[in-house]
């Protein structure tokens, strides 16, 4: 079937009885609010990415990449005021704000809805209004879950098509009665009738707001990428954390990966890593050690619910990756640079003479006559970089050579391990196994990272980011530790429980350089943790848990030294990280659950043994 988007709200696509009366309701308002010059509603089919494409190739927004190097692949470039998250833009607004918690921006429903409303007044004059129906999670999943995105960026929707599942049929089960989140999005940037439009239309600007109360969200300004795809973030996890909250189920900021070891046994394990701090590596490796192999599932979102089994499964809402570009190349991710051979949108990344793409981290040499991501010749003398350090791509899951299988289940898959981790030049070693579960959610409270360029702030400042989930959590962050120590009760003596614990790639030593190989070589790590988990190998206790007491480190160039710095920790550090990690559980006052605070003295107990 096919379609144009550019028509009257009259003679679009889906007919009348596939449009559920509370969406119409809910468009027809945008629309009176709006002021669109046209109302598209999609149904993610190829010709309407197709027709999205032409449209935005016009205007200038993409620019075709050369078919025999990248076939079928574009290059996006944004305003560069806009090419990250804006976590200081980002507001969660419950009616109390003691239920958003110190972590979140608060602002009052209503007074944020005065606010929303006066600037989107208009806001889509002389522009389209698309209406996006979509499944988080394979549509016949209890898991999966509906929403609706109006959005006035062609190259959202074009997205969406590669993020989430886009289907009209969405539409037909909210007309039956499904539930749906409201996703309401403008670049806002409206044009008069002599106004040529910019290749990335979006406002200085910026809301990006949530609505966990009536699970709503109102994004305004931004056309990059948490910001404005708003199944991702806004719903996957900052509503979605909400809904999961309220149903018993956890919605978190982790890849998802099947492990087989050479025996041919397989384990689901889940990871929770901060952003740009290498979910996607993880969720592609390609071990180096013989005979192990990871499959992918996920690479940014998972949803956890306890199963009919008694185990916790776990399925990814998501059906296609936004990944980080710098650093990806044949020996970091192979698997990811085969994947971007075709079919792939490139967001603020580099383009060679040849209409091919390049970032910094891809190859050695610079090829010449590059063009930076702002679009000017690029001097590799100047000091900056000719891709955006939080460049991306997009592109669907089923480009991924090491899919697995399983990734449209509707049941999901049950969940062995679950895996915290972060980016720490000192303190937290190569892996730690958590005593328990409990002691595991005070690991995943406690967790710090170095900021990356996926958000705005100072690159490299250590901060708290409980289960890499700081910029993602819909409520309280302390109410949040409380559903997974819930969890945990709700399914102890039913059946098994993963097993947790938290790893660190990123130790540096004096000279500023990584001492664990990492990538390929995380499969290392990956043994001890399958070992663990069939009770194959003993650990050494330690104050923040078991570390191995060998690890595979053959073929390696790693001095006794460097291994000693990997597998162990220095209690001086351990004692002022805790320090740290209490102030900032202190802010959240009596929302911090008891069991976090036992386990913080527990741990500082075993330091002073
Ligand atoms: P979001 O998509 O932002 O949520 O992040 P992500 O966790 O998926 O990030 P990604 O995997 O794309 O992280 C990319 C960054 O992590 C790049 O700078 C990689 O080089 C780096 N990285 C990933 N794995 C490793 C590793 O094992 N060792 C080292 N040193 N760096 C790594
Ligand atoms: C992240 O920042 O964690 C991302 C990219 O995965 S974004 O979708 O922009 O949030
Ligand atoms: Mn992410």
């Amino acid at each position: 079937m096919s379609m144009t988007l550019n028509q009257r709200t009259s003679e679009t696509h889906t007919s009348p009885t596939h449009r559920p009366i509370d969406v119409q309701e809910w468009v027809n308002e945008a629309t009176a609010l709006l002021e669109p010059h046209s109302v598209v509603w999609c149904d993610g089919s190829p010709e309407e990415a197709q027709h999205l494409i032409d449209v935005m190739v016009d205007a200038g927004t993409l620019t075709r990449l050369n078919d025999d190097v990248r076939p079928g692949s574009y290059l996006a470039r944004s305003e560069p005021t806009d090419v990250a998250r804006v976590e200081s833009r980002t507001f969660i607004c419950s009616i109390d704000p003691e239920d958003a918690g110190p972590t979140n921006n608060w602002e009052d429903p209503s007074s944020m809805r005065d606010t929303l409303r006066d600037l989107s007044r208009g806001a889509m004059r002389g522009r389209t209004l698309y209406v996006v129906p979509f499944s988080m999670g394979p549509m016949d999943s209890p898991m999966a879950r509906l929403g609706v995105q109006i959005t006035d960026s062609p190259y959202v929707v074009l997205s969406l098509h590669m993020m989430v599942r886009v289907h009209s049929e969405v539409l037909s089960s909210i007309s039956q009665g499904a539930s749906w989140v409201k996703c309401l999005h403008t670049v806002g940037a409206p044009l008069s009738e002599d106004d040529a439009d910019t290749a990335w239309p979006c406002n200085d600007t910026k809301y990006i707001s949530h609505f966990p109360e009536t699970k709503e969200i109102w994004s305004f300004g931004s056309a990059y990428g948490g910001n404005a795809l708003l199944p991702k973030k806004a719903f996957a996890l900052r509503i979605a954390s909400v809904l999961a909250k309220e149903e018993g189920w956890m919605a978190e900021h982790m890849l998802l990966v099947k492990i087989t070891n050479p025996e041919g046994k397989s384990y689901t394990v889940v990871a929770a890593f901060p952003s740009a701090c290498g979910k996607t590596n993880f969720a592609m490796m390609q071990p180096t050690l013989p005979g192990w192999t990871v499959e992918t599932l996920g690479d940014d979102i998972a949803w956890l619910a306890p199963g009919s089994d008694g185990r916790i499964h776990a399925i990814n809402p998501e059906a296609g990756f936004f990944g980080v570009a710098p650093g990806t190349s044949a020996s970091t991710n192979p698997v990811a640079m085969d994947m971007l051979s075709a079919n792939t949108v490139f967001t603020n990344v580099a383009m060679t003479p040849e209409r091919d793409v390049w970032w910094e981290g891809m190859s050695k040499e610079v090829p010449e006559g590059l063009i930076d991501w702002r679009g000017e010749l690029f001097d590799p003398t100047s000091g900056s970089p000719a891709a955006h350090p939080n460049a991306r791509f997009t592109v669907k899951l089923g480009a991924c050579g090491s899919l697995a299988s399983e990734w449209d289940d509707p049941e999901g898959v049950p969940v062995d391990a679950i895996i915290f981790g972060g980016r720490r030049s000192t303190t937290m070693p190569l892996v730690v196994e958590a005593r328990d579960w409990k002691h595991g959610v005070f690991l995943g409270a406690t967790m710090a990272s170095e900021k990356t360029a996926a958000a705005e702030g100072t690159l490299g400042e250590v901060r708290r980011d409980p289960f890499a989930m700081l910029p993602f959590c819909g409520y309280n962050m302390g109410d949040y530790m409380q559903n997974w120590l819930d969890m945990g009760d709700r399914l102890r003596g039913v059946g098994r429980m993963p097993r947790i614990f938290h790893v660190n790639w990123f130790q540096k030593d004096s000279d500023g350089r990584f001492i664990w190989p990492g990538f390929g070589e995380n499969s290392r790590v990956v043994e001890w943790i399958v070992n663990r988990l069939e009770g194959a190998v003993a650990a050494t206790e330690s104050p923040i848990g078991w570390l191995p007491k060998s690890l595979n480190t053959e073929g390696l160039e790693l001095t006794d030294v460097e291994l000693e710095t990997l597998l162990s920790v220095d209690p001086s550090l351990i004692s002022a990280d805790l320090d740290d990690a209490e102030e900032f559980l202190g802010r959240f006052g009596d929302r911090l659950p008891e069991q976090i605070i036992r386990e913080l003295r527990a741990t500082r107990e075993r330091l002073s043994q």
